[in-house]
């Protein structure tokens, strides 16, 4: 196995033995071979699109094998081998859609190699064998890691943009020009232009665009269906009765979990980058969603093993569970680990089940609240106050200070920097890097909260859009407002929503806790001649640059 495309990876260079997030070599190689399936899909798809023929089958499982490759997603060998072979089916099926579309269109049929030729090995061994050979460790030695590092970075800006667009798609947000781009750029990977960095970072740079849209579709399907989130005091402490804790992404699996559970006496908490929910009035109507529970993703295992209830994991991001919790854990959408039992069906009576079984919450705890909810909409109600605060000088700066949180020591920097944004600063934040400060106390500036929770990390499309309503009241550039970026990365999202922002032009953000290691030092020159990123340093060099 090679794999480095989270920032966990080993070494900051590349997980060669074992993945340092669980992953073992055997599921690193079949991910592998998944990608190289979808490449080869994306071949057949893209020339049938630009002939008219499209399938939206084929185009819903390319989004599925990307969203699985996501980092803390899959680690199930079984569940990687039914898709592998799930994937022989399609590409067949893409195949035939393309030469069908040449052959009505009176138009040669292209033979095509490389991944096109896909076709599952019989048997798991075999199939593990053929995946050994689709991983990145020779393209790494032919093409050198600029290049071979770029690609990377646009299959990964793909791969979170994947998860994005699954999650829209589940709440019926669908883009056709989406589903195009996802197989013209996996195509685009296979091809010779993918060895020469003057197309590369064009086509990263698009997966930024691409990624925009596919946030605001993902915005309209969260927004449409369950309403504009708005300002919440949630309850971060537990309540006495039974309880099931739900992580990941998905709303609309929150949402089904709460049906079933109506009336039941359970409780349901969220966890992790579920806890926007409890701003929505479609989710925070149930009143037996009672608040959220533990921190970030990187402290489950001890979070869930005091947990005296049931678990749903949605999305990523899962670790490996201990046997204290292994028999009441779950997973649901494309989450698998061996062993844990799979929600395939929407009927969570199994969780429900596991959760009656378990002693509950025995005391209610010491009531603590924060405040949560403001994403676009509420902000945007607030604009004309933060405006006039701004122009009379009460507020002198805002820090988005966002992103995934992990389990480097020095993921501290972003405490400590929330807490050195002087008083009359008022602090963005977004995804699970949140947890680094989200229960402290900030105050307010005139009534407006210097701590604004925009949402989950897919939520800064809101966050984009506050900043483009301030600019236009302004009447500057996003560069020219009085606001820094301070980003922490960890996972394949967070890559596509830093694509997205570099596709905007946004200058001067700070990345850390480490930059990726699969960006290349030539690269890395031209992303800081070109947008002046920077690693993070230190705290106070950094915020009197900012303030500068
Ligand atoms: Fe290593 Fe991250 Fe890849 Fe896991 S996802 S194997 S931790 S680089
Ligand atoms: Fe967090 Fe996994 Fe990236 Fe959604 S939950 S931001 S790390």
């Amino acid at each position: 196995m090679f794999c480095y495309q989270c920032e966990q990876t080993a070494k900051g260079t590349g997980c060669t033995k074992m993945g340092v997030c669980g992953k073992d070599p055997e599921t690193a190689d079949l991910q592998d071979l998944l990608v190289h399936a979808a490449k080869g899909i994306s071949m057949y798809a893209h020339r049938a699109r630009q002939l008219g023929a499209r399938d939206r089958a084929v185009d819903l499982f390319v989004l599925e094998a990307l969203f699985t490759t996501v980092t803390n997603v899959n680690f199930d060998p079984a569940r990687l081998d039914a898709l592998l072979r799930k994937a022989g089916k399609v590409i067949e099926r893409a195949k035939g859609l393309y030469e069908k579309a040449a052959r009505d269109a009176g138009k040669p049929v292209e033979k095509l190699a490389g991944p096109a030729t896909y076709s599952p090995a019989e048997g798991h061994e075999a199939l593990v064998a053929q995946a050994q050979a689709a991983g990145i460790q020779q393209r790494l030695d032919a093409l050198g890691p600029d290049v071979a590092g770029l690609e990377e970075l646009i299959l990964y800006g793909l791969k979170g943009m994947a998860a994005y667009a699954d999650h829209a798609v589940i709440l019926g947000q669908e883009d056709e020009a989406v589903f195009a781009y996802f197989h013209e750029a996996l195509d685009f990977l296979t091809g010779d232009d993918a060895t020469q960095v003057d197309k590369l970072v064009p086509m990263a740079l698009k997966v930024g665009e691409v990624n925009l849209r596919v946030m605001e579709l993902l915005d309209a399907g969260n927004t449409g269906v369950y309403g504009h989130p708005e300002p919440t005091q949630v309850r971060v402490t537990p309540i006495k009765g039974k309880a099931i804790v739900v992580s990941g992404h998905d709303l609309k699996d929150l949402e089904e979990l709460l049906k079933q559970t109506e009336g039941k006496g359970i409780n349901v908490y969220t966890h992790g980058e579920m806890l926007p929910c409890l701003a929505y009035p479609g989710l925070k109507k149930y009143k037996h969603l009672v608040g959220n529970y533990g921190g970030a993703w990187q402290d489950q295992a001890k979070e869930f093993d005091a947990f005296p209830g049931a678990v749903l994991m949605t999305t990523n991001c899962i670790q490996r569970p201990r046997e204290t919790y292994k028999a009441r854990i779950f997973t649901s959408g494309l989450v698998a680990w061996p062993g844990v039992q799979h929600v395939a069906d929407g009927n969570f009576q199994p969780v429900i089940d596991a959760a009656l079984a378990a002693p509950g919450f025995t005391v209610d705890a010491e009531e603590k609240y924060i405040t949560i909810g403001f994403a676009r909409n509420a902000v945007m109600q607030a604009a004309g106050a933060v405006i006039d605060a701004v122009k009379a000088g009460k507020i002198k700066h805002f820090f988005l200070i966002g992103g995934c949180d992990g389990a480097k020591p020095g993921r501290n920097y972003y405490t400590e920097f929330a807490q050195a944004v002087p008083e009359d600063c008022v602090i963005l934040t977004l995804a699970c890097g949140k947890y680094r400060f989200n229960k402290l106390e900030f105050g307010d500036i005139g009534g407006i909260p210097r701590l604004l929770d925009v949402g989950q990390c897919n939520d800064a499309y809101s966050a984009i859009q506050i900043a483009v309503a301030l600019a236009g009241a302004f009447n500057c550039g996003v560069n020219d407002l009085p606001l820094s970026f301070v980003l922490s990365w960890y996972e394949q999202k967070a890559v596509c929503i830093l694509l997205t922002l570099l596709h905007l032009g946004i200058q001067n953000m700070k990345l850390g806790p480490s930059l990726p290691a699969f960006v290349g030092p030539n690269v890395l020159n031209v992303l800081v001649e070109n947008f002046n990123i920077a690693p993070i340093t230190n705290v106070k060099d950094d915020m009197a640059a900012m303030l500068a």
